[in-house]
């Protein structure tokens, strides 16, 4: 049988899928990625996995008994009964009339957080929204997983257009080549994490880019629970840290610079409001509203709270100020209970250091947490498809979900704002898994049973759609047609289709148009457009943009041919308020005060007990070991796949130990335990249990474990909340602050214990009752 092979991109990066007879049957990198991802080895066995969902379902008991709340959603032994498609179109468009003509388009929540798939026409998320907003609108969400305090924080801070150019607009590594002679990291510089960027990119060049900076003479210092979040060519400096204790060590880094002399001054008077606070309550002066007198944040202070030694400190405070240095704080520090802290705390001892807007220096945060960032940006935009507006105003920050569907009407804060939680009754979800990102999956669980319906389109027999009472199922990118780049990238790339679609699976674009033409708006969502179509038109209107500035790209066909065009107008970016810098009257920031809010009365005026007005230590939150949890567990992402996705394939699998998730242990703590390497082992905490697979490594921090995300949840024995090894099956569901009301999933306290019981199969990846393979 031929081999033909196709080009295809993924959000870890470009390859291509070798074909026999309709099936994948291999990858091969392209031979222009310096880095390749070994992530790519996951798509062959999970492209046609038992677990794809093959065919229109429906949940038996809400087909029999009718939409309403159910407990019972989710059951692992629960039953589907598998219709044609003009039956499952019917169900679902009758069942979403029904809810918006009864309750309103606001009783529709179609947040539908995820990463779905690249591809800019069939971005799932975007083609869910533009369907929803076609027939009425819907309840959406707000901010990310990823970085909710960094989205919520920062406009208060430097105001909105900076704070978008901290998040997508970084220094690119060579800037840090030729500028920086320190980058102090906290949360490390993980090149697994690199090889993701949303939208996939044409080559992996961080890890290289990195590589050549460290050659050049830049120094790494990584703060960080894992000595492996820095890769080893990079020779940085490794400084273990408790967990969620950041914020305390950059309080102290202050205190010596404020005690040595070493603070700027100048810099902090002519730029930023509020440094006196900040220095008065780093020294002591004040507590951290401002109250009465506090504790002094010294080195020694910071040592018994992070266990980073006092002198430790003290030389890389000042190795800091002698030289031009870079503050990177990842997201992971702010995925945590007071996570806007170290974020706050981070700009200031930047600020402190007088080096904010010089190339090469100041603060950042996301370098290694995604590959786009340091990787250059084009200020041309990208291909998009229109959403359209939504008539529904209402939203909840993102990471509220279980408390929106637990409590209709329920009152929360956020941001500076008193606001409810809409009574939701359809929840419709695309391109996302919440029972992989949410957390207390047993708590997510009960939220799901309260709607009345739960409607989830899926490549794959995921938790969530184990959970919903309407599967659809999706083509993936290697069943159609489609375009894509990232934020930055090197190229637009053609991804043509390489395999038919599995069973009766379709592209999302067809299933919309069909209920939209069932709900009399079908020419309002196609515009009389195929998703074919599509792909050309917003092609074409890119184009037109460019070439308005003055660019050349060639036309679609020309474009599709040759298989990419080069990404016009790159740059290295400048660095962060480099123009601020220049001109602080001219180009005041949109804060309050026009400057650099060090102090915020804004944020002051909220009142919140969980974020003050200035960077404040508040405590390591739910991660501060105690007896009965003595240890911390860092849930961050896998090396082995992008969260949940393709878990069944070769390279994730590879990783597993006994087929489930490895958790990482200090040698000292599993002796301690009586755990050796390979164990199966019981990983406890506040809300719930999972199994998992000692692995013992002496690159952990002492009293830390390691168990990252995106084991697909399974909750099919009594031995253990999740007998597969997800994380979020204990974790607690809290937001960082009443301010941003992020997600907190990274870290939790908890206890691991030897299974020695007759160890239960895993069954996440086995479809559910009813369903028939493809
Ligand atoms: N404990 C803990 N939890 C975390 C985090 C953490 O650090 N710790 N990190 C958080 C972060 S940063 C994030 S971003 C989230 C990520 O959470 P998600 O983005 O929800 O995770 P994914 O597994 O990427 O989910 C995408 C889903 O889309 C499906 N899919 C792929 N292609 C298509 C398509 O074309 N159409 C449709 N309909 N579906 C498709 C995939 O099968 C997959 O199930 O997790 C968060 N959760
Ligand atoms: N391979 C792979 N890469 C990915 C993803 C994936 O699923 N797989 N997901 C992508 C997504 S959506 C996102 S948002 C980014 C997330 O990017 P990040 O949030 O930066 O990534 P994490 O791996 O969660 O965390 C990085 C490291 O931070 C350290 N850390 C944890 N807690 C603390 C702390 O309190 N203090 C300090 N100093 N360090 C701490 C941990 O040791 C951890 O390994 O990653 C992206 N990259
Ligand atoms: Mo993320």
């Amino acid at each position: 049988m031929s081999t033909t092979s196709y080009p295809t991109s993924a959000h870890w990066g470009s390859y291509r899928v070798l074909v026999s007879d309709g099936r994948v049957v291999g990858v091969r990198p392209d031979p222009d990625d310096p880095a390749p991802s070994p992530v790519m080895e996951n798509t062959p066995g999970a492209q046609h996995h038992a677990s794809r969902v093959a065919r229109p379902a429906v949940r038996r008991r809400w087909l029999e008994h009718g939409p309403g709340p159910d407990p019972r959603r989710g059951d692992p032994d629960d039953e589907y009964v598998e219709v044609g498609w003009d039956r499952a179109l019917d169900l679902l468009a009758a069942e979403l009339d029904r809810v918006r003509s009864t309750h309103g388009n606001a009783a529709i929540y179609g947040g539908s957080y995820g990463w779905g798939s690249s591809g800019r026409v069939h971005h799932a998320q975007s083609q869910l929204h533009r369907f929803l907003n076609t027939v009425g609108g819907y309840t959406r969400s707000r901010t990310t997983y990823s970085h909710g305090a960094v989205e919520t924080l920062f406009p208060r801070l430097i105001g909105t257009p900076a704070a978008n150019r901290l998040l997508h607009r970084a220094p690119s590594w060579e800037a840090i080549r030729e500028h920086t002679d320190l980058v102090v990291t906290f949360g490390g510089l993980r090149v697994s994490n690199m090889w993701m960027t949303s939208g996939g990119r044409a080559a992996q060049t961080a890890g290289p880019a990195m590589r050549r900076a460290s050659d050049a003479g830049v120094g790494f210092v990584s703060l960080s629970p894992l000595r492996d979040d820095t890769p080893d060519d990079v020779k940085a400096e490794w400084v273990p840290l408790r967990p969620g204790t950041d914020t305390a060590v950059l309080l102290a880094l202050m205190h010596v610079l404020f005690t040595e002399g070493l603070a700027d001054t100048g810099f902090l008077d002519r730029y930023t409001v509020g440094a006196d606070a900040v220095r008065s309550y780093v020294l002591g002066g004040r507590d951290e509203r401002g109250q009465g007198p506090g504790t002094a944040r010294t080195p020694e202070w910071a040592e018994r709270i992070s266990g980073v030694p006092a002198a430790e400190i003290r030389a890389l405070a000042r190795a800091m100020a002698g030289g031009r240095t870079l503050v990177n704080v990842g997201w992971s520090v702010q995925r945590a209970r007071y996570g806007e802290q170290p974020l706050w705390a981070g700009l200031a001892l930047a600020c402190c250091l007088g080096q904010v807007g010089l190339p090469g220096g100041g603060f950042a945060s996301g370098y290694g947490s995604m590959g786009n960032y340091g990787g250059g940006s084009t200020p041309l935009g990208l291909p998009v498809m229109p959403q359209g507006d939504n008539a529904v105003k209402d939203f909840i920050p993102v990471a509220r979900v279980s408390d929106m569907l637990l409590n209709p009407g329920g009152a929360y804060r956020y941001d500076g704002e008193d606001r409810r939680y809409p009574d939701i009754r359809l929840v419709y979800w695309a391109g996302g898994n919440p029972f992989h990102h949410h957390q207390d999956l047993v708590r997510l669980a009960r939220a799901f049973g309260r709607p009345e319906t739960v409607v989830v389109h899926e490549t794959h027999w995921t938790a969530t759609a184990r959970h919903a009472d309407i599967v659809i199922p999706s083509t993936t990118v290697l069943e159609r047609d489609d375009l894509t780049a990232s934020r930055g990238d090197l190229s637009l790339r053609a991804m043509p289709r390489a395999v038919p679609p599995h069973g009766q699976a379709r592209d999302e674009y067809d299933t919309y148009a069909d209920l939209a033409e069932r709900l009399g708006v079908r020419e309002a969502f196609t515009e009389g457009r195929t998703a074919d179509g599509w792909m050309r038109e917003i092609y074409r209107r890119w184009r037109s943009l460019v070439t308005r500035r003055g660019i050349e790209v060639p036309e679609f066909d020309a474009f599709w041919a040759a298989g990419r065009v080069e990404m016009p107008a790159r740059v290295e970016d400048e660095a962060l308020l480099a123009d601020f810098r220049d001109d602080p009257e001219g180009r005041a920031l949109r804060t309050p005060s026009g400057r650099i809010e060090l102090y915020s009365e804004t944020i002051a005026s909220f009142g919140y007990e969980d974020c003050p007005g200035l960077p404040a230590w508040l405590g390591p939150g739910v991660a501060e070991p105690s007896g009965e949890f003595p240890l911390v567990l860092v849930a961050n992402q896998p090396t082995g796949r992008l969260h949940g996705q393709q878990d069944m394939g070769a390279h994730s699998m590879r990783e597993k130990v006994g087929g489930r998730a490895p958790v990482r242990l200090h040698p000292d703590d599993a002796a301690g335990l009586g755990i050796g390497d390979g164990d199966l082992v019981r990983v406890v905490g506040p809300r719930g249990s999972c199994l998992a697979g000692a692995v013992l490594s002496d690159a952990l921090a002492p009293g830390v474990v390691q168990l990252s995300t995106g084991a697909w949840y399974d909750p099919s024995s009594a031995a253990a909340t999740c007998v597969h090894g997800n994380p979020n099956a204990l974790i607690e569901d809290v937001g960082t602050s009443s301010l941003s009301q992020g997600c907190t999933g990274q870290l939790a306290r908890v206890r691991v214990e030897r299974f020695d019981g007759t160890p239960p199969p895993v069954r996440a990846f086995d479809p559910p009752r009813g369903t028939t393979p493809a």
